[in-house]
């Protein structure tokens, strides 16, 4: 079931905030000002031969770090009710660890919670949005164990630091991208592509990590601060190709990532059961001594069940699954183990990103299979966009924000715990190797002009009206010559 092509208006209920995000690399730039240190991504982009499309990097981005009070006027003509941000580690701490507090780099940040707050937007902030102090990296980064302790460590410090503000605290964003992209295959830092084993390895330390960092907050700062905690996942829709291929996209989206939910949200946590037995399964008849998976000792699995206040969802988009018996993957590899392939319908409304196309009712689809399977739980829905290659008349980014705000309707109505809506993203930022050529903003950033002014996009007026009337009303036409104000 899904309305998404029902034209009338519709009331937003009660109980449901909206928003906005970003990420501390896409947007601040002062790479190395104020005493911050070098994260993995300013290594990265610094690389040569340059690894970014057009050579792009994030030395300055958007210039938010100074910038701030415009970002915060943004948030104030849209009507936020709070905004999602993420913390640079290396700019806090830039020797990675607790031994030395970057004070200028804590002052940016005390400087956009405390404007944000003066007008009454609720900070969600982020503690890792993909940018790993590079002494971190060298040292293994996510497949060295002793992460957990460095990454709970700095936790502390953000919480003493900003707790006393914010409410609303995300551990990792999207593990999935972080492990599978990174350690997996070569799309971000590390570029590791060991594939089917680092992941794995990657997996189960942020997993740790995380809860570690959860168990920290609830025992040392939650009666003094009273928020709430959880992780972002990114959840990508798998739908079957037909009736045969219904197993087929279950193991995809175990494998994408129920590694990541079933150990935190369901009832008997660890990694789900199909996961564990076809890695160790392919693992011995590959010739491995073990299982390329890790273990999840008794008391790792108890650590890590439970630990988080709601669901974070990161979604974007759907693929079509269907099951092939000779491997077109390498061996071993995580895809191989998943033993499926993958597709999108060209006539699905296409993005500028490649990998990103509109398909609604896979949100739905998404949303209802998250209520289901892990026991109705608070749901944030913590990114959802489409990109563009840039310009103000927005109207397929617009058509994209409709159509799935009335999905998460649909699951709403059917009972569906939605607490937030989040539109990634603000404004046009860094999109990590694709660099400034895909633009996910409701403000499109201009690049060229070094004050990198922000215009409002007609998307933009559209989302204000949306949070204003709280209601979707498909027929709604702004006139974007007369200016967004506050
Ligand atoms: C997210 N997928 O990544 C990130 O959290 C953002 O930093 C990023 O800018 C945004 O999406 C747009 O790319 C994702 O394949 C990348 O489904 C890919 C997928 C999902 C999320």
């Amino acid at each position: 079931k899904s309305n998404v092509n029902r034209h009338e208006i519709r009331k937003i209920p009660e109980g449901i905030i909206f928003g906005t995000a970003t990420a501390a690399y896409q947007v601040e730039g002062a790479r190395d000002e104020d005493g911050k240190g070098e994260s993995n991504w300013d290594h990265f982009t610094h690389k040569e031969p340059c690894p970014v499309k057009n050579c792009d990097t994030g030395d300055i981005a958007n210039d938010s770090y100074h910038q701030y009070k415009r970002d915060v006027e943004m948030m104030r003509e849209l009507g936020l009710d709070f905004y999602r941000f993420s913390l640079s580690w290396s700019r806090i701490l830039p020797t990675s660890f607790t031994d030395k507090i970057n004070e200028k780099g804590v002052q940016y940040y005390n400087n956009l919670i405390n404007e944000m707050l003066a007008y009454n937007i609720q900070p969600m902030v982020t503690l890792f949005h993909w940018d790993l102090p590079q002494k971190l990296q060298d040292m293994g980064g996510w497949t060295n164990p002793y992460i957990v302790d460095w990454f709970t460590d700095y936790a502390r410090v953000a919480f003493e630091l900003f707790g006393d503000r914010v409410k609303y605290w995300f551990t990792i964003n999207e593990p999935r991208e972080i492990c599978y992209e990174g350690y997996g295959a070569t799309s971000v830092p590390p570029t590791l592509n060991i594939s089917g084993y680092a992941d794995y390895l990657c997996a189960k330390n942020i997993l740790v990590a995380h809860a570690n960092t959860y168990h920290m907050y609830k025992k040392e700062f939650q009666q003094s601060q009273a928020g709430t905690i959880g992780i972002a996942l990114s959840v990508i829709w798998y739908e079957p190709e037909s009736e045969e291929y219904i197993e087929a996209a279950e193991d995809a989206r175990q494998f994408s990532w129920g590694i990541y939910a079933n150990p935190i949200f369901s009832k008997t946590g660890d990694f789900p059961e199909i996961v564990k037995d076809r890695v160790a399964d392919k693992s011995l008849a590959q010739g491995f001594s073990r299982s390329r998976l890790p273990e999840l000792s008794p008391d790792e699995v108890d650590l890590i069940k439970g630990s988080s206040d709601f669901f974070g969802i990161n979604h974007y988009t759907t693929y079509i699954i269907y099951r092939n018996s000779s491997s077109i993957f390498p061996t071993p590899s995580f895809y191989d183990d998943i033993g499926s392939v993958f597709y999108q319908k060209e006539t699905w409304e296409a993005a500028a990103s490649l990998w990103l196309k509109a398909v609604p009712w896979g949100f739905y689809n998404a949303l209802t299979k998250i209520r289901t399977e892990y026991d109705n739980p608070p749901v944030y829905i913590t990114e959802n966009g489409f990109s563009t290659r840039g310009g103000l008349v927005d109207d397929s980014r617009i058509k994209y924000y409709r159509n799935y705000i009335n999905a998460m309707l649909d699951a709403v109505e059917d009972g569906s715990d939605i607490r937030s809506y989040t539109a990634w993203s603000l404004m046009d930022n860094f999109e990590w190797t694709e660099g400034y050529t895909e633009c996910f903003g409701l403000y499109e950033v201009n690049y060229n002009d070094p004050s990198r002014t922000r215009t409002a996009r007609k998307s933009a007026y559209v989302y204000k009206e949306i949070l204003r009337a709280r209601q979707l009303d498909f027929h709604y036409e702004p006139d974007i010559t007369v200016p967004i104000t506050i």
